[in-house]
């Protein structure tokens, strides 16, 4: 009786949920057609549903929940610093002692000339910081004309106008009317889709990186601000550029001076094995945005870490940079944060991803590469990618791009793990706290999952 009353509550939640909220990259007339699944709670590493179902959460929430669900002493950080002080801005010169202790172990764990934080509530307003911060930068040092940033195509640095424009996806930009001015997006390093056949993965790498060179000379190197770019590219697919590509990007960074944003929201708080992306590809980027994993999601708290010479040229220039969000630095974001990272040193989760779960992930991944309608399986760190293709010698994809790929990701749901699917690459992020025993749970849902979209699509895969 409990029982029934609990799931008629459910479904009037549902409902309600289709008539009152628009959901973010949703198609709306479907949700109301359908209804949202409801997620109700979080415990380590899986999210039960309104349903009563356990799910393995292969997407860390969305590319977030490093350390899991249900961390009481996160829960223990919020509370005590809500008590304390729940808000006060960092505007007008004051200050509060969460945002300082964060800041000051940010820089302690960021290289070197990386020593300022300026902090938002997500990756997109951190973006938008950072974009506002590179012009700025040129125009306090005289060089108002080098506006124009270079990212990559597929590229996803955020929703907002100055964000989504720097992100490459043709599908966000459709939706900008027009795209914000002063960005170029250049082939992204994805040897699956873009190598050419009998290309090696080094030669591609280092091909896809000197189209920049080609961009800058283009543009004119005076009209270039910087360059912009995911470690490795999340939500576009898990594309992880091969070896050759970040050193090449570098050094012409290097040689036309203008700036690196490394956009680590992502492969930052150790996704990669090590703290930040840049660690993993021993990139120098100027200005490095971060978010999710920062908190692991308990708080939203994003920010960017400034390098020095960037800082002095603000130091320089007796002005305001005129800047800011009611909640850069909340103090409840920021304790949340601290206590975060606290758990991952304790737990060292970052070397654990190194030393065990990475290897783990890589492995359970390789036994699906001879799958009949897997082209392809990647990965690095705790992300990973499965490319679903019609035609795996000839790595031709299906019609229509994406049917199969929500077909398959479907069958994940069902069969209790989650994977993303991006066109017909289903991706993962799974939570850095994963076991060997939650890896072969994965590994038995993606092989019935695999085999069930496979006898879905029985009659279009070459033979
Ligand atoms: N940069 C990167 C690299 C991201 O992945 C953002 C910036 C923007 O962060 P906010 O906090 O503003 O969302 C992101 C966000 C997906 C998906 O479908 C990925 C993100 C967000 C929503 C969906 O994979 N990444």
């Amino acid at each position: 009786m409990a029982q029934e009353s609990a799931s008629q509550q459910f479904a009037q939640l549902k409902d309600l949920d289709a008539l009152h909220h628009l959901h973010p990259f949703t198609t709306h007339s479907s949700l109301r057609s359908g209804g949202a699944r409801v997620i109700v709670r979080g415990e380590g590493p899986y999210i039960y549903d309104s349903e009563g179902k356990r799910v393995l959460d292969g997407m860390s929430g969305l590319w977030t929940t490093a350390v899991g669900y249900g961390r009481e002493e996160l829960a223990k950080a919020a509370y005590d610093q809500m008590l304390e002080l729940p808000f006060y801005n960092t505007f007008f010169r004051t200050t509060h002692p969460p945002v300082v202790e964060l800041s000051r172990k940010l820089a302690e764990m960021a290289q070197a000339p990386l020593n300022n934080i300026f902090y938002g509530s997500s990756g997109s307003e951190s973006n938008d910081t950072a974009i506002r911060l590179i012009r700025h930068y040129w125009a306090l040092k005289g060089e108002p004309k080098r506006r124009i940033i270079i990212s990559r195509k597929n590229a996803y640095h955020g929703s907002t106008i100055a964000a989504g424009s720097m992100g490459g996806m043709s599908h966000v930009h459709a939706h900008s009317y027009p795209v914000y001015d002063g960005f170029r997006h250049i082939m992204d390093p994805y040897w699956y889709g873009e190598g050419e056949d009998g290309e090696s993965l080094e030669d591609f790498g280092l091909r896809a990186a000197r189209v920049l060179e080609d961009e800058i000379l283009a543009i004119g190197p005076e009209n270039v601000a910087a360059f912009a770019g995911e470690p490795v590219q999340g939500a576009g697919g898990v594309k992880i550029a091969p070896k050759t590509y970040w050193p090449e990007i570098q050094r012409i960074v290097d040689k036309y001076g203008i700036l690196l944003l490394a956009d680590e929201v992502i492969t930052g708080f150790g996704r990669m094995g090590t703290w930040f992306g840049s660690d993993y590809y021993d990139i120098r980027p100027d200005i490095i945005t971060f978010a999710k994993a920062a908190t692991s999601g308990y708080m939203p708290l994003s920010g960017i870490f400034v390098h020095d010479k960037i800082v002095d040229a603000l130091m320089a220039h007796n002005d305001d940079f005129n800047h800011g969000y009611t909640f850069s630095g909340h103090p409840v974001a920021c304790a949340v944060a601290l206590k975060n990272i606290e758990i991952m040193e304790r737990e060292r989760l970052v070397e654990r991803v190194n030393e065990f779960a990475a290897p783990a992930l890589a492995k359970m991944l390789a036994k699906f590469k001879d799958h009949p309608l897997v082209g392809e399986v990647r990965s690095v760190g705790m992300l990973g990618a499965i490319e679903l293709v019609a035609d795996k010698r000839k790595r031709r994809r299906f019609a229509e791009p994406g049917r199969v790929g929500l077909m398959c990701r479907n069958h994940f749901f069902q069969n209790g793990f989650i994977m993303r699917a991006v066109y017909d690459t289903m991706v993962t992020a799974p939570p850095l706290i994963c076991t060997q025993a939650h890896f072969d749970e994965a590994e038995a849902v993606i092989r019935k999952s695999l085999d069930q979209t496979l006898n879905d699509v029985a009659g279009e895969i070459a033979a």
